[in-house]
């Protein structure tokens, strides 16, 4: 993203405004409370993107002494489970503000010093852009358990833009080969790279995610009682959970938004459905789910210059007019929001708004090389992950792009998840 000290300093600092954001709108009761098993405390995620920017860029980059070596474990995601991490001896909510603001000032001390050629780590700024993202990437975690707690709103923020009701349909990708991944992106994470091409046969995709309208039909439809939609797997889980619509549904056509209840949007995409409701509706639909290189084909891809992109809409760093990003709003928007945003063929809402289920498991780039460290992605390769697009409401633009790639198991509804259709050229 960038090599300039003053731009990484202001990304650091936004991230945090974000964070206190977060952990400032409740109190403490409710920071050490477990809102879901699904999630952790929010004052867990507060002191470990305190505990991963000590590790890298205090300990690493800097090679400076640690400042709390002892709380290292508390905060390892691997040594203990979400729904265990109430039950740790946990920095209090008064501590942990105060540890993480030691370790930053430790890192912009750092930041000042370091030479960003010195080595790999740091070189384009990358060991600062990833302690970014990462904190960008818990603060959207930490606006997933805002939407799972019980009691009223304290956060809130302007509707999103309206929409448009002329997008919809389906648009045609051209078959042939595409540029998948980059080598150039200095931010990229390890999972994103290398670069390489993929010969993508021609498809259609849906020009727009699916919205509330269209998954209300599914439902209507007795979507939800037909096991003929459904893999055997995703009927399993549809019974055993007990599934009959999105979280946080409620009846009558509301719904719980930010502990503000609400009625839904019918233009807006549905959010909060797992990998198995959206592979049923699409099966239901006549279509599928696209496969990842489908769905960064239509992000990326120029046809004019046959050149893949940063984003649907050129290189440029997402501005309000091109995407739902960043906590701006906290619902996706309506479909047809932003046609700043859309690809040159007409896709819109590739990035923003809902993290976009793909058909694809989470697997390396050919060529894949760990870097930094294995537990970011590697150890998820080839687990019970699918592979999410494309970026929320709730996701950063530091923490988005056209290479950007998430992964969640199957059943996971608690993130801002929704999906678009694809289907083969017949
Ligand atoms: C990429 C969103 C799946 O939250 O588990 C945060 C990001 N990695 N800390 C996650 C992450 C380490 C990761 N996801
Ligand atoms: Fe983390």
């Amino acid at each position: 993203m960038t090599t300039d000290k003053n731009q990484i300093a202001t990304e650091l600092e936004r991230a945090r405004a974000r964070t206190a954001l977060l952990t400032d709108a409740v109190d403490d009761d409710d920071l050490v409370q477990q809102h879901s098993p699904l999630m952790s405390p929010l004052v867990w995620d507060l002191a470990h993107v305190g505990n991963q920017e000590e590790l890298w860029l205090v300990r690493d980059v800097g090679g400076r002494d640690p400042l709390r070596q002892d709380i290292d474990h508390l905060y390892d995601a691997f040594q203990h489970a979400r729904r265990d991490r109430p039950a740790l001896p946990l920095l209090d909510p008064a501590e942990a503000r105060k540890y993480v603001a030691q370790v930053r000032d430790k890192a912009l001390d750092v930041l000042d010093r370091v030479r960003l050629d010195e080595r790999p780590l740091v070189t384009g700024g990358f060991a600062f852009g990833m302690i970014v993202q990462h904190e960008q990437q818990h603060d959207e975690t930490m606006l997933a358990t805002h939407q799972l707690r019980a009691g009223g709103p304290v956060l809130s923020a302007p509707p999103p833009p309206a929409g448009n009701r002329r997008v919809r349909g389906e648009v045609l990708i051209p078959g042939g080969p595409f540029t998948m991944g980059t080598d150039t992106d200095p931010w990229a994470l390890d999972n994103e790279r290398p670069a390489h091409v993929v010969d993508v046969p021609a498809f259609l995709i849906d020009a727009a995610p699916v919205t509330n309208a269209a998954y209300r039909e599914f439902i209507d439809a007795g979507g939800y009682d037909n096991p003929d939609w459904w893999s055997p797997r995703g009927w399993a889980h549809r019974q055993e959970a007990g599934l009959t619509a999105p979280m946080h549904w409620l009846p009558d056509g509301f719904v719980r938004q930010f502990g503000r209840i609400v009625p839904l949007d019918p233009s807006a995409p549905v959010v909060h459905v797992c990998f198995h409701e959206a592979e049923a509706y699409a099966k239901w639909a006549g279509k599928r789910l696209p496969t990842e290189a489908e769905w960064e084909k239509a992000a990326r891809w120029d046809p004019e210059t046959g050149r893949s992109r940063r984003f649907p809409w050129g290189d440029d760093p997402p501005g309000p007019e091109h995407a739902n990003l960043g906590q701006r709003h906290l619902a996706p928007a309506p479909v047809g929001a932003y046609p700043a945003g859309a690809s040159p063929l007409g896709v819109h809402q590739l990035i923003g708004d809902v993290w976009e289920w793909t058909s694809s498991g989470f697997h390396g780039h050919p060529g894949f090389r760990v870097f930094p460290y294995a537990e970011y992605s590697e150890v998820f390769f080839g687990g019970d992950y699918k592979v999410l697009r494309g970026g929320s409401f709730g996701t950063d633009p530091a923490a988005c792009r056209g290479t950007f790639r998430n992964w969640d198991h199957p059943i996971r509804r608690q993130i801002f998840s929704g999906f678009r259709c694809a289907r083969d050229l017949r």
